[in-house]
Order: C-alpha cells, then sequence, then structure tokens
C-alpha cells in the first residue's frame, strides 16, 4: 500500500502496534483494494455508472442529484488544492448545520485527500479551539451562519491558516470561488488505509478526544451494519437528527444512502417538530434519531401513520423496553435499536424487525464479536453483568492520546459500558460502567430505575444518578421531569416512589427525588450525567 498522504501527520500519530485492538476481515466483501478512495466510490461511482440524474440531496429549497452533488464536490476540492494550497493529509475543519454544501465539502476534502474534522454546530470558540490544535488543522470551510465563534477561534490558533465561508454572497466567500474553478477534479489515489475521518469523540467531560478512521473503515461500515440490519433500497430517502459531525450521522445521513444510489434530507434544525414536517414534506422512508425524539414524536403517530415512514433507527443512547412500546403503539413500526461509538465509527451491536426484544440492544453486526468481561478481562458466564469488549473490521484509534490503552485492552475495545449477554447471545444495556450506583452493598443501574419511572404516566422524561450518602455509601436519586398539567410535590414523589417499588426491587427505588423543567443533554442527544452530578 503506498499513502498518498505528503502531510503525516496523521499516520504519525497513530497508536502503536501493540495498543491497537486486532481488526477482523473474515466477511468477503471487506475485501478492500489496496488503494482506496471512498469518495470515489460513494459519489463519482454512481455517475460513472449513469446514475447521475439520480435524486441525492434534498433540503428545504434545494433538490441536488448525484451529478450536481459532483459537480460542486469537484469544485471544491479544486478550491481547496489550488486556492487554499491543500496538500494530502492536511487536516479541513467543517462547521455548519447539516446542509447539502456540507456534504459537498466533505467529499471534497475526501476526494482531495484530506483529513475532514466536522464540528458539532454549537461548539463556542473555546471548544474549536481545543479541536483545532489537537487535529493540527490548517483549513477550514465553515457555513457565513456560524462564521462568528469561527473567527473567535482562529484568532487564537497558528496552524489555521485557510478559511472559507458558504452561504453568503460576497467574492471571497466559497461559492464564488466554486464558480471558476473546474467541475472536474481527479480523486486523489488514497490508500485503504490513509486517515480520512478525525471523529472527536461527544465526550461528556475532560479534554476531547480524536479518533482516525481510514478510507477503508468507511466503506466498512457502509458494507456491515446497513446491508446486514437496516437493508435500504435505492428508492429510500433517509432523514434524521444527529448532526453529520457525529458519526451516527454521518453515515446514517449521508454515507449510507449513498452507497445504496438512495437520496437523504439534511434539515439544518431537525427537533421532534421539524423531523416530523420533514418525514412529511418529503416522504422520508428511513428515520435516524435518539430515543428521547422517538418519545417525543410518539405523539403524532397517526400523522405518522399517514406518512411513508417504514424503517426508524435509534442510537445515541440506550433504548428503554417503555419507548420501543410506546413507538410501535403509536406507528405500527418496530424500532431498529443499535449501539454504536465515535471509536467503532457506527454501530456493532443491532436488530432487525423481525428480531427485537424489548430491552436488548441486540447481537453482534455480521462482521463483529462481542463478550462481556469482569475487571480483569475474563470472561463472565450468561447472564451477569460485566464490562462491553467488542472486535470488528472497524475499532478504535485515538491520535497520540494515552487514553487508547483504557480503550482497547488485549486487542478488545472497551466501550465503556456495562452489558449483560443472556443464553441466546442477546446484549442488553445495564449502565455506562461508571454509572453502576452501589447504595447499602446493592449494585443498581441508573436505567433499570429510569425505566421503572418511565412506565407511570406522569412522567414525560427521567434521569437516576447515585448522590453520595453517609449511611448507604450513595442514595439513588431521581430527576423527573413531569407531563404537562401535573404537580412536582411531595405526593407526588410519594407516588412515584411507590410505583416504583411495585415495578421492580424495592431496594432500588429513588429515596431522593427532584422535578426538573428539563435534562441536561449533550448535542447529541446524550444525558450529562455529570450536570445532574454537579447539581445534586
Ligand atoms: C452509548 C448506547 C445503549 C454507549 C454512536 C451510533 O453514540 C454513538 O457514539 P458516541 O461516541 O457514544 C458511544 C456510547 O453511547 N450508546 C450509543 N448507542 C447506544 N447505549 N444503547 C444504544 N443503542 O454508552 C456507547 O458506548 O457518542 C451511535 C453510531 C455511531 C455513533 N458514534
Amino acid at each position: 500500500m503506498s499513502s498518498a498522504l505528503q502531510d503525516t501527520f496523521a499516520r504519525d500519530r497513530l497508536p502503536p502496534a501493540d495498543q491497537q485492538p486486532q481488526f477482523l476481515f473474515d466477511l468477503p466483501e471487506l475485501r478492500f483494494p489496496a488503494q482506496l478512495n471512498c469518495a470515489t466510490e460513494l459519489l463519482d461511482r454512481h455517475v460513472r455508472e449513469g446514475r447521475g440524474e439520480r435524486l441525492c440531496i434534498q433540503a428545504p429549497g434545494v433538490r441536488w442529484t448525484y451529478a450536481d452533488l459532483l459537480d460542486r464536490a469537484n469544485r471544491i476540492a479544486n478550491v481547496l488544492v489550488h486556492d487554499m494550497g491543500l496538500v494530502p493529509g492536511n487536516r479541513v475543519l467543517l462547521r455548519a448545520p447539516n446542509n447539502p454544501m456540507l456534504a459537498a465539502c466533505w467529499f471534497a476534502v475526501v476526494k482531495a485527500g484530506g483529513i475532514a474534522v466536522a464540528t458539532m454546530p454549537l461548539l463556542r470558540a473555546k471548544e474549536l479551539k481545543a479541536v483545532i490544535e489537537i487535529g493540527q488543522v490548517s483549513h477550514a470551510l465553515c457555513d457565513a451562519a456560524l462564521a462568528e465563534e469561527m473567527a473567535l477561534a482562529a484568532q487564537h490558533c497558528g496552524t489555521l491558516r485557510q478559511v472559507r465561508h458558504f452561504g453568503h454572497p460576497g467574492p471571497d466567500g466559497l461559492e464564488a470561488l466554486m464558480k471558476r474553478a473546474s467541475p472536474e477534479f481527479h480523486n486523489v489515489d488514497t490508500a485503504a488505509d490513509d486517515t480520512c475521518i478525525l471523529g472527536f469523540t461527544s465526550g461528556t467531560t475532560g479534554v476531547p478526544k480524536a479518533t482516525m478512521h481510514f478510507h477503508r473503515d468507511v466503506m466498512t461500515i457502509c458494507a456491515c451494519w446497513p446491508r446486514h440490519v437496516l437493508r435500504p433500497t435505492a428508492d429510500d430517502i433517509f432523514i434524521g437528527s444527529p448532526p453529520l459531525a457525529f458519526t451516527f450521522g454521518l453515515g446514517g445521513l449521508l454515507l449510507f444512502p449513498l452507497a445504496v444510489g438512495a437520496s437523504t434530507v439534511l434539515l439544518e434544525k431537525a427537533g421532534p417538530p421539524q423531523l416530523l414536517e420533514g418525514i412529511q414534506t418529503f416522504g422520508a422512508t428511513i428515520v435516524f434519531t435518539a430515543p428521547t425524539s422517538y418519545r417525543t414524536l410518539s405523539a403524532r403517530g397517526l400523522d405518522l401513520r399517514r406518512s411513508a415512514l417504514r424503517k426508524c433507527v435509534s442510537a445515541g443512547e440506550a433504548l428503554s423496553a417503555s419507548t420501543r412500546a410506546l413507538w410501535k403503539e403509536a406507528t405500527g413500526i418496530e424500532l431498529i435499536d443499535g449501539i454504536g461509538a465515535t471509536e467503532m465509527l457506527h454501530i456493532f451491536i443491532s436488530h432487525d424487525e423481525a428480531h427485537a426484544r424489548p430491552g436488548a440492544t441486540g447481537t453482534p453486526v455480521p462482521g463483529y464479536r462481542a463478550k462481556i468481561v469482569d475487571e480483569a478481562g475474563r470472561d463472565v458466564p450468561p447472564g451477569t453483568v460485566g464490562r462491553l469488549a467488542v472486535q470488528g473490521p472497524t475499532g478504535c484509534r485515538y491520535l497520540a492520546d494515552p487514553r487508547q490503552k483504557q480503550y482497547v485492552q488485549d486487542g478488545w475495545n472497551l466501550t465503556g459500558d456495562a452489558y449483560l449477554m443472556d443464553e441466546d447471545g442477546y446484549f442488553f444495556y445495564q449502565s455506562r460502567t461508571d454509572d453502576m450506583i452501589i447504595s447499602s452493598g446493592y449494585n443498581i443501574a441508573a436505567p433499570d430505575v429510569e425505566e421503572a419511572l418511565m412506565q407511570h404516566p406522569a412522567v414525560a422524561e427521567c434521569a437516576v444518578i447515585g448522590v453520595p450518602d453517609l449511611e448507604r455509601g450513595q442514595l439513588v436519586k431521581a430527576f423527573v421531569v413531569l407531563r404537562q398539567g401535573q404537580t412536582g410535590d411531595d405526593a407526588m414523589k410519594k407516588t412515584l416512589q411507590d410505583f416504583v417499588k411495585a415495578t421492580i426491587a424495592p431496594y432500588k427505588y429513588p429515596r431522593a427525588m427532584a422535578f426538573v423543567d428539563k435534562l441536561p443533554r449533550t448535542q447529541t442527544g446524550k444525558l450529562q450525567r455529570f450536570k445532574l452530578h454537579e447539581s445534586a
């Protein structure tokens, strides 16, 4: 294999061989050529094979065919190389809400052999600066709507040499440069193991970690979960809420639809109301979003039943049995749950509609294997709670980060989740490893208590943590968002406590309870338990 990356920054910072996970390439569909540029496979190929006029990307007021996207991506690639001096291997910051230009920029970077560093739209200058410094980012393509924080961050970042904005009319804007650029571009002949993505973990605390993914990894995730579990067709219309900067969104809303020649709808705002409207307006057939969003949308079951929606994917957080039941009742559709991670690039345990089991995430996706281990890394028998360990064709590579040794042990990726596997090989999420509450010697998984509370009709949402307690070590504390019209008083507290005692083992009931208006969440929809700990 010969790397095309003149700038060897990423290659020089790969974890040492003995700290890398073991990779599995058993599936025949995972035999990739030594030289591979994933943009060629996902985009150019469709046009070359005569599908240029098929619909590719839609957004309010925008309808791009595959030929349109290729034209935009090629022009931007030429701007990157000829106007902005990009050299293969350089890192390019991408900053925009989910929209067609962001998708075109992503492909432009990858075509030119650059490394795409997509960032969450809501990041502030301080967080952007950390990303730019860790990734030694030299170029940026930014939506004009997000220019302000970009400028603040750029002031303090010496490595960042070239910034262009799109979505504004000025003569130095990206669109003006694109007009003058050629619509032809010869994709850089990258090696299958050249890095093309730096994915920052949506970590809720601490210094962010950058994960490195190769061109091969991008093609791998398209060949595994979508092909074996989701099984979309070229006529599907994808839609959803996760940002393209989150690999859940990048896969679900860009890579997977393009891998099968289907189309995708990109929404800049994709809260439940916009998502519902988008599903109706664009006739979307496959939706990707998080459990909380499904809970809210379930109130619009009748509208959804009248839509073209046929497949619904939940990831990012554990899907409770009650949310699965709620969605099925409201829409008639069985949710597809899947656990993925930035480190693994996409989903590695999941199930299709026919194999859904309430409370279970599913079984390992073809190409992956998973097991449960104890503190010492020894396998534990079925039914025992322990640490989830996975191996497959993708895996964790932190960019020059000592935390590699925590995530990868003995060649296995340890996701930081407590799981159990039943006799049938189904994996059941318990909690994050550090969210296990130990109270009076009992192990209590916070999601267990949340699931019980959520079954009460007065509860809209809730979160449970362990708070320090002199007598019991930790005390189970619930933060509860009530449905409209309900009152959070002592009587309600008692009602909910009694309800939990009657639903699950009584020792798990929340001795402490707070009623709140909403729960703190990250931009990827994850509950920020550390914020609850701070406020407890
Ligand atoms: C949790 C889940 C239970 C789990 C992601 C799909 O979430 C993604 O990546 P992140 O790096 O977080 C990883 C962690 O999130 N988690 C995700 N999905 C589930 N827990 N059930 C689930 N279905 O703690 C995991 O370790 O932000 C999800 C695809 C790509 C992704 N990056």
